[in-house]
């Protein structure tokens, strides 16, 4: 079940230009950093609100780390914006099954490595009315409103 938005992807030219306008307009500092090579990414995520699902909500800010990247194929074709949502679900993998078994493309035959430690995949925008949709699971130490959890971290690999 899909229980929460878990962040909204927003494609930009430059991480650390974008992380000031955040924090500088509406006081967001950021929660978490890292790259992933495997998606072309340098992201940060700025929390904005833990959920009722033992989640939170996050804008995720992507800097593309190779032109042949997704975002920067879409950076090159559209600039900067909004480029993906992304749900929250305990079962990432059930759900894409499901989803699957609608009709919409999912295009990873199994989760991948996203942000935290989460397991990420991704419905095609052209089955999602123009929107690329992300399924995700957090990694279970992530975004939980437990002390232990909650404490920013930084990570540049
Ligand atoms: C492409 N299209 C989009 C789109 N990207 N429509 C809406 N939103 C987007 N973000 C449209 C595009 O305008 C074309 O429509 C059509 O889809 C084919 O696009 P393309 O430019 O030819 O590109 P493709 O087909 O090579 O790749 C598109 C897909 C690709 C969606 C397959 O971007 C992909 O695999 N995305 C999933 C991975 C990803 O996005 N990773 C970055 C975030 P027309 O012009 O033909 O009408 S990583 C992340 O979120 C992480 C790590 C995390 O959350 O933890
Ligand atoms: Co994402």
């Amino acid at each position: 079940m899909l229980t929460r938005i878990d962040h909204i992807g927003i494609a930009c030219e430059n991480l650390d230009t974008t992380v000031e306008f955040y924090r500088a307009t509406y006081g967001f500092e950021v929660f978490h950093t890292e790259v992933n090579e495997e998606q072309g990414v340098r992201e940060a995520m700025l929390k904005i609100n833990d959920t009722s699902d033992g989640g939170a909500s996050y804008l995720q800010l992507l800097e593309p780390t190779r032109a042949d990247s997704a975002v920067g194929k879409w950076l090159a074709k559209n600039g900067e914006g909004v480029h993906h949502i992304a749900f929250g679900t305990a079962d990432v993998d059930g759900d894409a099954a499901a989803v699957r078994d609608k009709g919409v493309r999912v295009l990873y035959d199994e989760p991948r490595t996203g942000s935290m430690g989460s397991r990420i995949t991704f419905l095609h925008p052209k089955d999602c009315h123009g929107v690329l949709t992300e399924l995700v699971t957090a990694a279970p130490h992530e975004g939980t409103s437990a002390p232990a959890s909650t404490s920013p971290s930084t990570t540049e690999h």
